[in-house]
């Protein structure tokens, strides 16, 4: 009997050793992954300079010199970032982009997503995406799931209204969530103030951040508490010897516009608003914890393995001056919610943790070091660049709008990656029912006007290479153009299967083509 045992224990411990080795093999394979995604961060709100000269050399404006985000300058210097990259003028619409690579346009969430009513507006499209995502979406969590990851999400999930199956990230292919509900927003960053849970709110509160009760009556404050949340489960997630995804999703930047203590003395001698003061230490913070993660990938030995894609949710919400100024995002214009640059330019850097030339999953993709990218990406790019650095597979069915980033991000230049990106927004907000276009150097903005019971119309045209401001519009003096773009502009619309704005008798309002 116990030679046969013994017999057994030969013949199997090899066979056992053998299947470790090829699971290891296979989870060495694939790189940690982690888009690192800063909430109403706009592409001014760092000392990190992304906006360009006509050379292609950074150009540092007074608010790169006003913030401090020496992480972000860390991360930079070891890979791209973009002078020109675009997201969703508002908060949700970029969330289920994130997570399904669609443009705002085909996924139908055009709005931001309130916890408790349907906020369409009254002349928004009554199909539009209220509820958000769905359990039975195709999302990339899920998909990398089904890849061998073990998926993170980390803050402000904010991807369906209350009591929805999109409010739990649970749903929607997340194997963690820790801060994850309904709320855009929290109604506390202290944790003296139980990050909203405190019994002092009474029993009608909302925007309570949940599972932080560690943090409770501690002064650390939530972006602080959500870092070292997760960097426990990037610990955990190495020591299973799963390779993981993480959607560090931050509450910070928004509002409300707490003053996180550690870097309060850092503004106090400054003659901007003590507003503006608590938003730069919103900054602060997060970049924080962008280099404890960082740093504490370097002590796990990970670094190297783990690919960091960097970016904001919408436009600048900082605040400083009006909305439909140059002001919270100078020198560009306008700010989170509107139709100019200025609402929907984002800062993104992608980075190899620890940039290592030898490293075998580098080498698939040698992302360029301190580098600057031209050519204009899109939100709805992550998707399919992730999936393709993951191996994974995108569902057979299922139609995303991105174009792989991989080129770009090598230092290359793409003619494959169009240079277009198409938002639409038919509700109201700080700038009501417009569709925005940009297409090579050009960019239309298109207003509906349902107020008024009747199709009308009214274009922006402006040349971005020339007048990056916006502040010379040339629908008048430029008809063909205007019409060419019109056309385009319809014709993507239509592609995408776009819900327009509605009159009070719930006519659609299409977009009218301009006479040449
Ligand atoms: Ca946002």
């Amino acid at each position: 009997m116990l030679i046969v045992r013994h017999l057994w224990t030969i013949v199997l411990l090899p066979l056992l050793a053998a299947v470790s080795v090829s699971v290891c093999a296979i989870a060495a394979d694939k790189p940690n992954i982690i888009i690192f995604l800063v909430d109403d961060m706009g592409v001014m709100d760092t000392s990190v300079p992304f906006l360009t000269d006509a050379d292609g050399e950074p150009m540092v404006y007074p608010l790169n010199e006003w913030y401090r985000t020496p992480s972000m300058a860390r991360l930079a210097a070891q890979g791209t970032r973009f002078s020109t990259f675009y997201a969703q003028s508002v908060c949700s619409p970029t969330r289920a982009t994130v997570m399904n690579g669609q443009n705002a346009t085909r996924h139908a969430t055009t709005q931001w997503i309130a916890p408790h009513s349907n906020n369409r507006g009254q002349f928004g499209p009554q199909a539009w995406n209220w509820s958000g995502l769905k359990k039975a979406d195709v999302t990339l969590p899920r998909v990398l799931q089904g890849a061998g990851y073990r998926t993170l999400f980390l803050g402000k999930a904010h991807f369906g209204p209350v009591g929805s199956e999109g409010e739990d990230p649970l749903n929607l292919g997340f194997d963690v969530n820790i801060g994850g509900a309904a709320w855009g927003q929290p109604k506390s960053y202290y944790g003296q103030d139980h990050y909203g849970n405190h019994p002092k709110y009474g029993e009608k509160v909302t925007h309570q951040v949940p599972h932080l009760e560690a943090y409770f009556d501690t002064d650390t404050f939530l972006t602080e508490a959500l870092t070292l949340e997760a960097n426990k489960e990037i610990s955990k997630s190495i020591e299973a010897g799963e390779p993981f995804f993480l959607l560090m999703s931050h509450y910070a930047l928004h509002a409300p516009f707490h003053s996180d203590p550690r870097f309060a003395p850092n503004y106090a001698g400054s003659d901007k608003s003590k507003q503006a003061q608590a938003f730069a230490t919103l900054v602060e913070g997060m970049d924080k914890s962008l280099g404890d993660i960082m740093d504490h990938l370097e002590i796990l030995g990970v670094a190297e393995d783990t690919l960091i894609f960097f970016l904001g949710d919408n436009g600048s919400d900082a605040p400083l001056g009006g909305t439909h100024k140059v002001a919270s995002s100078a020198p560009l214009l306008g700010k989170k919610a509107t139709h100019y640059e200025g609402g929907m330019r984002v800062p993104f850097i992608a980075a190899w943790a620890k940039a290592n030339a030898a490293n075998i999953e580098q080498q698939r993709l040698p992302i360029a070091q301190g580098r600057i990218q031209a050519q204009l990406g899109t939100i709805m790019d992550l998707y399919p660049t992730i999936l393709e650095v993951a191996g994974a597979t995108n569902p057979a069915g299922h139609i995303y709008d991105g174009y792989s980033l991989s080129k770009l991000l090598c230092g290359q230049s793409d003619e494959a990656h169009p240079d277009v990106f198409l938002m639409h927004f038919p509700h109201a907000h700080r700038s009501k029912y417009f569709t925005s276009y940009r297409n090579g150097d050009w960019k239309l903005v298109y207003h509906y006007f349902p107020e008024m019971n009747k199709q009308s119309s009214h274009y922006e045209l402006f040349n971005l290479k020339d007048d990056f401001a916006e502040s010379q519009n040339l629908a008048d003096s430029n008809p063909k153009k205007l019409h060419a773009m019109v056309q385009a502009m319809v014709a993507q619309l239509e592609a995408e299967e776009a819900l327009y704005p509605v009159d009070a008798d719930g006519n659609e309002l299409r977009p009218i083509l301009p006479s040449i």
